[in-house]
Order: C-alpha cells, then structure tokens, then sequence
C-alpha cells in the first residue's frame, strides 16, 4: 500500500485497529486535514476542532508561518544532537526566556519529559541549595492530577487507568486535595524535605477544575516562605489558552519554575521546555540531564514562530473574549436545560457537566452526535465535555459552534 493511497475511515481506522498498539479509544473519524479551526476527515467531511489535540493547536491547524518555519528549517539543519552547538538553539533559548521572563530555559521535547526534567532539577535543588538530605526530598503534587505518562509521572496520579500494574512506583510524592491551601500549608508544616509543589493552574484532564480566586498566588506565598519550589505545568493551560499568555498570570504569579509544551510549537512539531532562574537552572551541569531531539534546530525555529504568532495575532486577548462569550451563551441554554449541570473554564478551556452518572455513555454519545454536527469534542473522565477551539476562532465561528453544540445537547434532552 502506498502512503498516498485513499484510505476509506473504515480502512484506516481497521488498520490502526490491526497494526496498532490499542492505547486509545478515538472517537470514530478520520481526519486528514487541517486548516485554522477546521479538520476535514478522509471523506472531505468538514469539522470544527474543538479539542486543539489538547490545547497544542492553539496558533489553529497549519498555521502558514509556523509550517514555513519548520519547512524552511528542515530543508537547512534538522538535527546536530547537543554534542556540538548550532546557530538556532542559543536564539531560541534567548527568545523563549525573555518572552517568559527567565533567565534561562531547559529544551526537551514532549510535556512528560520536561515535567520529568523540572522533577530533577527540584530534587537536585533541594540537595545542593536546600540543604536536605540525598533521597529525602518529597515533592507536594494535587490529587486528580494529570502531567503525563512516565512512570515517575503515574507513580503520584491517583487515575487507576493510568497507573494499575505500572508498578513498582517512584516514591518521593505527597499528594494533597486540589484548591486547598490549608492541606498545602500543613504539608508545607509537617514536611521539612520539601523539594516543589507540581501543579496545574487549572486542573485540565480532570475536567477543567479552575481553582478558587486566590489559590496560586496564595499558594506561591507559602511556597516562599517554606523555601519550596512552585511548579507550574502549564503544558495545558499556558500559551494564551485561558485568555492569558499564562494561567497562572490571571493571579500575577511567577512561578520557580515554568513547564511548557503543547502549543510551544503549534501542533507542528514535538517541542516542551522548563524555565527557571539562575539560581534554580544552574545545579544542572554538562552531563546530567538531556535527550537526542531536545533542542534541535528545528523546534528553535518552529517555537519562535509559534510564540510570535501568539503575541502578533493577540490570542490571548481572542481567546478572553471569545471565552466570555461561550461561558454566558451556553448558561442561557444551561439554565432551562435538564442534561447540563454547569459550564466552566477560563478562556478557551472550558467544559460542561453532563447530568449522568461517570460511566454513563452519555458524554460520549452527544460527541457522537457533535461529530455528526460537524464539531469534533471528546469527554474527559466520563461525564464531563470538554471544550478547547483553536484560539484563531472568530465570534461569527464560535457562535455557529455555540447553536451546534445547543443543537446537538437539545436532542439528548
Ligand atoms: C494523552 C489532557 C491528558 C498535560 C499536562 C503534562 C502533559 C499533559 C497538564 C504531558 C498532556 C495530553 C496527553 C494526552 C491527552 C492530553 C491530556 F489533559 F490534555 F487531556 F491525557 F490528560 N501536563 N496532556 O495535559 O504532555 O507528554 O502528552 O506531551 O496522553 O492521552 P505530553
């Protein structure tokens, strides 16, 4: 078969089916373009996004600045590896850093590996800064916690999903209730060994949990006065998503340490990032941490691009707006509507609660029916929704989302 054979959806989805490790249970399309906030499956069926493949697309599918950065690089230096230097990855270290506010930047590749990297350098931190003892430092994380799926990662997930039979686990985790900071400071009490406090600024896989007004920068308070790293993954949430360039900007806390991935390249590309300070960046040394791929001059190129078409095209800004107005248009329909319980979200990160039990399908069948609709959304955890557009939508776009999405909920009324 040759790759620019037409598949049928069947087809594809039977190959995947047959040849495919069965890690994911997609909703039933088949998708083979993309274009700002349009994807069109294979038989030229045209769809909104609203997933964004998880906020990466926030810059919309394709965006032609981003696909030329990586064209335009590909065809020059797509990898050295870090054994020697190339003239992309000191621009980009020096642009990502002052666009952020850092003084300077780790470059990995997929959300994991940089929670995995700000991990590393939290515990090497609290070794040779802080003072604690070698294989004592602890790390506070929230319950219900999603940051990826190394198995460090779903040694403190409390998903059983995620983390049955991965065992044995990484120790060296304290989970904590999610928007509490009571919990946080007893921890913060009790505990003299630790290291950070990994957190969402909104928990997203949970089901788009947005804290109380107040929690992270009370939050970031105690971690300053118990000398404990704030963490902030903002892999999901950050990158104009939630109608600021960061989540966490919305209570005007910098955090110790700054993880990115996702929209860092616009979809186009793996590309992921820790951010910190001297002070915290320099425990690491030649040889102690690292990947083939992190750092290579192609994600320099493409994360410039993607970042400087988030500023140029004033997303975050878009991304406020528009979500104001999908908030208070969809709680007109919720007020008199038997199947929806709330909507929530900041910005562009929202979702709705389905009157349903968890492990009912009915999630899962008004996406089905979205999808028939010509809006693409998948659940997360059973009865929740989620709802993600690219950040490029316009208000005539997203009120023909809105009447789709009314639409599609009034016949499961
Ligand atoms: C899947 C959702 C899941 C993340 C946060 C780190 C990572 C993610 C806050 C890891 C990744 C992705 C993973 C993808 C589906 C999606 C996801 F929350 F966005 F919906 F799974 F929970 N921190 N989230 O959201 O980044 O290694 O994937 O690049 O695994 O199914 P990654």
């Amino acid at each position: 078969m040759s790759v620019l054979e037409k598949l049928t959806s069947e087809e594809a989805i039977q190959l995947e089916n047959e040849y495919g490790a069965h890690n994911y249970h997609p909703l039933p399309v088949v998708l083979s373009r993309g274009e700002g906030v349009y994807v069109w499956d294979v038989e030229g069926k045209k769809y909104y996004d609203f997933l964004s493949a998880y906020s990466a697309v926030n810059q919309g599918h394709c965006h032609p600045r981003i696909v030329n950065a990586l064209i335009n690089q590909a065809k020059t230096l797509t990898l050295t590896s870090r054994a020697f230097y190339n003239d992309m990855l000191g621009k980009y270290e020096k642009f990502a850093a002052e666009y952020f506010g850092f003084d300077k930047l780790l470059p990995m590749n997929t959300g994991a590996e940089a929670v995995e990297t700000a991990i590393k350098i939290a515990r090497k931190w609290a070794y040779e800064k802080k003072g604690i003892a070698e294989h004592e430092a602890q790390i506070i994380v929230c319950e219900n916690n999603f940051h990826g799926r190394t198995t460090t990662i779903i040694s403190f997930s409390n998903d059983e999903d995620a983390r049955k039979n991965f065992g044995p686990y990484t120790p060296g985790f304290i989970k904590i209730p999610y928007d509490n900071t009571a919990a946080l400071e007893k921890a913060l009490k009790e505990n003299k060994n630790i290291a950070g406090f990994l957190v969402e600024p909104i928990q997203g896989e949970a089901g788009v949990y947005v804290p109380s007004e107040g929690y992270l920068a009370k939050a970031a308070a105690l971690c300053k006065e118990h000398n404990v790293l704030f963490m902030a993954d903002e892999i999901q949430t950050g990158i104009a998503r939630t109608g600021k360039l960061l989540a966490i900007d919305h209570e005007n806390v910098i955090p110790d340490m700054l993880i990115l991935g996702k929209a860092l390249s616009g979809g186009a590309y793996p590309i992921s990032a820790v951010l910190a300070n001297n002070s915290i960046m320099e425990v690491i040394k030649p040889g102690q941490h690292g990947s083939t791929f992190g750092g290579n001059p192609i994600a320099a190129a493409v994360a410039m691009e993607a970042l400087s078409v988030i500023n140029d095209e004033h997303l975050a800004e878009n991304a406020d707006k528009l979500g104001e107005l999908f908030r208070s248009k969809l709680n007109e329909y919720i007020a008199d509507s038997a199947i929806v319980k709330l909507v929530r979200g900041k910005g562009l990160l929202n979702a709705i609660v389905i009157n349903d039990n968890e492990d009912s399908s009915t999630a899962w069948d008004i996406c089905v029916a979205l999808k028939e609709n010509g809006l693409l959304a998948k659940p997360t955890h059973g009865n929740i929704i989620r709802f993600a557009p690219p950040l490029v939508m316009n208000e005539a776009q997203l009120l023909e989302c809105v009447s789709i999405i009314i639409k599609t909920l009034k016949t499961f009324e």
